[in-house]
């Protein structure tokens, strides 16, 4: 009943207008795991939660604890990342302006980090660009120290990749360097990040998705979800829970998500309630498409998943290293939820 009842609570976050048959679905799920049908009980108003009278004061404070944040979740916080960003069209070229700086983030609420940022966010604008498109990043440097970007998993020129002085110098503060070449690779996900002090510079938020689209879509949703494991914590698209982002469809919509991890570690990523299909890895078509649903997404790569959304309710999805999610005060780090209505 715990957990049906902070589920209740999230749904009310979330969406007031459907809370009462997400509640259904979502009690069903997280009090017995054995029926859907019967909703009646679940979805009588919230209750305190029955443990915290049978437990001593210190559970309880744990427990309300927890209650706080998962009732915070969306959590609002200063900043969002990833916003896409498909560039100025200059000459027939879509340029796209990248600066680097260094910003105070808040990682979840009040919980600030000394980061770095492209364009001010973390992680950095998802860059969107098509097959056949000449592109030009112009990345101008304004960290206190020098930098560069590797576009990871990208085919161009050597002199474009990005390695300080193995393919280019390093690009020191207030100095600027142009990344240019035609995209000839496949549809698909791929990354940029700094490939300079990177322990310390793409921990602090210097990392972003590159997606190259494709021609045609057979999804009606997409959500890139970019794992960080360094100076900001665990984190979901630059941000700890509850302050990560649900994933919100309607029910039946296909829905398609790119995982990419930019981080040190493997985190197996793992949605409650549904297997998807993993279509692509490393920005190329899996030969045999398969389910899962947990995918060990390990560093540097990269994997585009569908599904569809055909059941209704608060789903948690997660890393599934246990340590990477939850404390005794409760969820926090890599934990967000698929909220289908
Ligand atoms: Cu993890």
């Amino acid at each position: 009943m715990k957990r049906a009842a902070l589920w209740r609570r999230i749904i009310r976050g979330i969406a007031p207008p459907v809370a009462l048959a997400l509640v259904a679905a979502a009690c069903a799920t997280a009090s017995t795991r054995t029926s859907v049908v019967d909703h009646s009980e679940h979805a009588a108003p919230a209750a305190t939660p029955t443990t915290a009278s049978n437990t001593g004061g210190t559970t309880m404070t744990m427990l309300q604890m927890e209650e706080a944040k998962v009732k915070a979740f969306p959590a609002k916080t200063q900043g969002t990342g990833g916003a896409p960003l498909r560039g100025r069209l200059v000459n027939g070229v879509k340029v796209f302006d990248i600066t680097a700086t260094a910003v105070r983030w808040e990682v979840s609420p009040g919980q600030f980090a000394d980061a770095y940022a492209y364009n001010g966010q973390i992680p950095g604008p998802e860059l969107r660009v098509k097959r056949g498109d000449r592109v030009q990043i112009v990345f101008h440097n304004a960290l206190p120290e020098a930098s560069s970007i590797h576009f990871h998993g990208v085919t161009l020129p050597n002199a474009m990749d990005g390695v300080p002085f193995i393919t280019q110098p390093p690009v020191m503060p207030g100095e600027s360097f142009t990344y240019a070449w035609r995209v000839v690779d496949n549809p698909g996900t791929y990354m940029y990040h700094s490939h300079e002090n990177a322990v310390e510079q793409v921990s602090k938020g210097l990392l972003g998705a590159f997606v190259i689209e494709p021609a045609s879509k057979s999804w009606d949703i997409e959500q890139t979800l970019v794992l960080g494991d360094g100076a900001l914590g665990f984190t979901i698209n630059g941000k700890g829970f509850p302050a990560t982002s649900p994933l919100v469809a309607k029910r039946g919509k296909r829905v398609l998500i790119r995982f990419m991890n930019a981080g040190q570690l493997l985190h197996p990523m793992h949605l409650h309630g549904f297997h998807f299909t993993v279509v692509a890895r490393d920005g190329r078509p899996v030969e045999s498409p398969y389910d899962l649903d947990t995918l060990v997404v390990a560093p540097g790569e990269r994997f585009d998943v569908l599904f569809s959304a055909n059941l209704l309710g608060v789903w948690a999805f997660h890393c599934h290293i246990l340590s990477h999610v939850e404390g005794p005060q409760g969820m926090f780090g890599m934990v967000t939820a698929l909220v289908v209505k």
